[in-house]
This record gives C-alpha cells, structure tokens and sequence, in this order.
C-alpha cells in the first residue's frame, strides 16, 4: 500500500492499511530480514528479548523475491500473526513492544526515548558505516562476511562480494563526509555521546526501551568488523552492550 507524497504513490513506514495474513509464516509474528542488517537486528533482539516465538524469512538481497508482494523493498518487514502489516525499524520496535507488553512509552510521549531512537538511524548507523567500508581492504572484508550469512544465491555471491566491497567503500566515503572527524575518531565521539542517553543501565533505566533496541542492532551489526575493537574498549558502551546482548541472546 502506497502514500502519496508530492503527487507521487510513495510507500511509508508504520502500520499499513491492509492486512496480510497470507505473508505470516506457520500463523507466527514473521520478520522479513538479512540476517546482516542492522535494522533487523534491533527487531530480533527485541523478540528475543520478550520470548516472542517468531518466524524469520531471510529475503535474497539481490531479487528481493521475498517481498514481491511489498512496495516496501527495504528490511526489516513485520506481518504480526492477525496479517498487521508494519514498516520500518524503529516501527516495528514500537508496534511488537504495543501488542507484546507495552513496556517503554509511545513515539512522542518520552523526548529522550524518540532523540535516541532517531539517532541509531541518523548518526549511530551512518558512523559504522563510515567505519565498517573505512577502506577497500576493510570493505572487501565486511562483504565477504556479508555474502557468506546473507541470502546470496550461489551465482550472485562473488560478483557481489568484490562489486559489493567498491560500491559500499565509495557509500562509506560519502557516510565519513557527514561527519567532521575521521571515521574511528567519529565513532568513538558518538559513543560518547550515546553514553549521556544511558540512564544508569539502559536507555530507559532499570530495563530497556525502544532507544537500547534500535542502538544495539546497529552495533550488533558491527560484531567481528572493522572498528568493533572501538565498541569493546568503551566503558560505558561496552557493559551496556554485554548488558542487551545477555537479554537478547544474539
Ligand atoms: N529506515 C529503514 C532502513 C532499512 C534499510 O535501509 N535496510 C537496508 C538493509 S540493512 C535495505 O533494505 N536496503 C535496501 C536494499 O537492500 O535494497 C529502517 O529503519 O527499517
């Protein structure tokens, strides 16, 4: 289902009009993902997190056939068990903690929470990013990971390993341009920054919120690549971070 936006049919994120009970698989809470993608891991981590038996559909990321059926071509895609449909990470963090608890506040209802859960995708995922494809050599690294757990099909995988690593070092080098310090230096600023959020031992306190969600998964997304030794040397990220990876086990 498409918005218009500017006179053009645009697809939007959130709750969609229409349900899709069709898409949910085993008549579970389905995630439409890459099990790479920093986006759906925030999601992951907060079903985990709840106990929440899921299916998880891996989506090819180069014909996309998964999510035919959707305008939205982006991952994660939510479709509850009733066919909600929901698009868009920090979306779908709301709507499952919604129907699945109702344990951190609404968008607009908590300042903090919003500012944080705004910043995982306007800031925290842009600066690994500009991390992560540093160079071609840390580039072809990160692709190679990525072509080996994402759904590749066999034939797609080298070329979009060695295509892949040029096209994400030049988006790397465009991500470094939004910021005034260097990669490493950047990302180790932002850190510091997310620190000031963390309210004791998560973002919401005595337990997480929708802000301790949306960072983790992009940092999660980070674990075994170029600039996580930045991560592990944080002390205020660092136990944080020990601290969601034990409540969402991944
Ligand atoms: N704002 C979206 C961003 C999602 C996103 O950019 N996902 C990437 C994968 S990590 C994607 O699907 N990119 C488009 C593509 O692969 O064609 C969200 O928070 O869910």
């Amino acid at each position: 289902m498409a918005k218009k936006i500017d006179g053009k049919d645009k697809p939007f994120g959130g709750v969609q009009p229409n349900k899709v009970p069709e898409r949910s698989v085993e008549g579970k809470p389905t995630i439409y993902t890459y099990a790479t993608c920093p986006f759906s891991l925030k999601v992951k981590s907060l079903l985990k997190s709840r106990d929440i038996e899921f299916s998880n559909v891996e989506v090819d990321p180069m014909k996309k056939t998964e999510l035919k059926w959707s305008d939205w071509k982006k991952v994660p895609v939510f479709v509850d068990s009733d066919g909600t449909h929901v698009n868009d990470s920090n979306d779908i963090l709301h709507y499952i903690d919604e129907s699945h608890g109702n344990k951190f506040p609404r968008e607009g209802e908590d300042a903090e929470q919003d500012k944080w859960m705004k910043f995982s995708n306007d800031i925290l995922g842009k600066s690994i990013v500009a991390v992560i494809y540093k160079n071609y050599r840390t580039s072809l690294h990160a692709l190679d990971y990525v072509t080996k757990v994402d759904k590749f099909s066999l034939k797609d995988r080298i070329v979009s390993k060695w295509l892949g690593a040029i096209v994400m070092r030049m988006i790397g080098r465009s991500r470094a341009k939004m910021f005034n310090e260097p990669p490493r230096t950047n990302l180790q600023t932002q850190l510091d920054s997310m620190s000031s959020g963390i309210e004791g031992e998560f973002f919401g306190g005595k337990r997480p919120n929708g802000a301790d969600f949306a960072n983790y998964g992009i940092l999660r997304s980070m674990q075994g690549l170029n600039g996580f030794d930045i991560v592990e040397k944080h002390n205020v990220i660092w136990p944080w971070y020990n601290r969601m990876q034990v409540l969402s086990n991944i």
